[in-house]
């Protein structure tokens, strides 16, 4: 009797806020980074990825991946190397229990949805990759842990292995060559410090102009700053940011986020040909942080700025008026889809 059953599983993962950047990598094919990096998982409620996985016998076409409803390509390096791996071992409970399904020889079929508009231009491969992987392992029932399955999600996106882990965590850079070391951590769960808040704010929804990966691999090429920031900066920040997560120190916290998002930004800036990410409505965002921490006579409010012109605001419940109350007034924001983590407003559609 033939085996026509379709096989499924189902999975989400969150968006993560990094707070000492990820910018370099050492090793493009693995996506090993030339440093080490550290971020915040923002709540599921607000921006996640679903993914269902599903495989079967009967399944005539090859591995296909839709994405908000999009065929997407799967033949990337980035995307093969995680089924490869994902493959590599369930064959090997296969080859230990003969009496299994042969799910790694079956084509694979993946859906993802964003529950957050992908028109806001916010990161969603590290939520995207993380989902995927989760998803193809649970199907697979794979009994791996959150470290290892980061070390498959990093092959697809090197912030991807950060979003396995809720809460502070940490992506170790290692210094293996097979990037055997070079997985996420726990630096604390959401409970540790659990009223810390991210308010988004959605600057511009276009793609951004140069993609994370050539505009590393640029920065590391060319520039002058970049050594530094690598060498002796970043590990600095880490233990920093470490120790002021462990004593809930927001001053410091806040100001190691602010001081390493410019400091990136400098890295980019000092590449050549320059890149610019940052625009005149994300600066508009530092001015007023600085107001609001002026006006508290301390650091009440972070902001932080990836490879786009949009802010993230990290800051605690308790300042809730003060900062996010601010924003929405100054900057005549609209909450755009609400929750307790991750709030998402957007600010100015260029
Ligand atoms: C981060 N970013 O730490 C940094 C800060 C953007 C700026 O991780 O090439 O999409 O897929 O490994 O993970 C964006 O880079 O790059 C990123 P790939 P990824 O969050």
């Amino acid at each position: 009797m033939s085996d026509n059953k379709v096989y499924r599983a189902s999975t989400t993962a969150p968006v993560n806020i990094a707070v000492i950047k990820y910018w370099g990598k050492r090793d493009p094919k693995l996506n090993l980074p030339t440093n080490s990096s550290l971020s915040v998982t923002l709540s599921q409620s607000d921006l996640r990825t679903h993914t269902t996985a599903s495989c079967s016998p009967k399944f005539t076409y090859e591995d296909s991946l839709l994405l908000n409803g999009s065929p997407q390509d799967v033949s990337g390096a980035r995307t093969q190397a995680c089924f490869r791996e994902l493959r590599a071992l369930r064959k090997k409970i296969e080859a230990e229990n003969p009496s299994i399904p042969p799910l790694s020889t079956y084509p694979l079929n993946i859906v993802s949805e964003n529950n957050f508009p992908t028109a806001a231009g916010l990161a969603s491969s590290a939520a995207g990759f993380a989902a995927l992987v989760r998803a193809i392992a649970d199907l697979y029932e794979l009994p791996s842990s959150p470290t290892e399955l980061s070390r498959i999600a990093r092959q697809g996106s090197g912030s991807a292995c950060r979003s396995l882990f809720g809460g502070y965590v940490g992506w170790e850079m290692g210094s293996a060559v097979d990037g055997s070391d070079s997985v996420a951590y726990e630096v604390a769960p959401a409970s540790h410090w659990p009223n810390m808040r991210a308010l988004i704010l959605v600057v511009s929804a276009a793609k951004k102009g140069v993609s994370s990966t050539t505009g590393m691999q640029t920065t590391v090429a060319t520039s002058a700053l970049f050594p530094a920031r690598a060498n002796e900066v970043v590990p600095r920040r880490m233990k920093e940011m470490e120790k002021a997560i462990a004593a809930k120190d927001f001053e410091t916290f806040g100001k190691v986020t602010m001081r390493d998002s410019n400091g990136f930004h400098a890295t980019c800036l000092d590449t050549e040909p320059p890149i610019f990410y940052m625009n005149d409505v994300s600066r508009a965002a530092i001015r007023i942080v600085e107001g609001i921490n002026n006006a508290a006579g301390k650091t009440i409010a972070a902001y932080t700025f990836d490879a786009g012109p949009n802010a993230v605001i990290y800051y605690l419940e308790e300042n809730e008026k003060a900062v996010a109350g601010l924003f929405k007034a100054m900057l005549g924001a609209k909450e755009g889809w609400g929750g307790n983590r991750g709030v998402a407003v957007p600010v100015n559609d260029e």
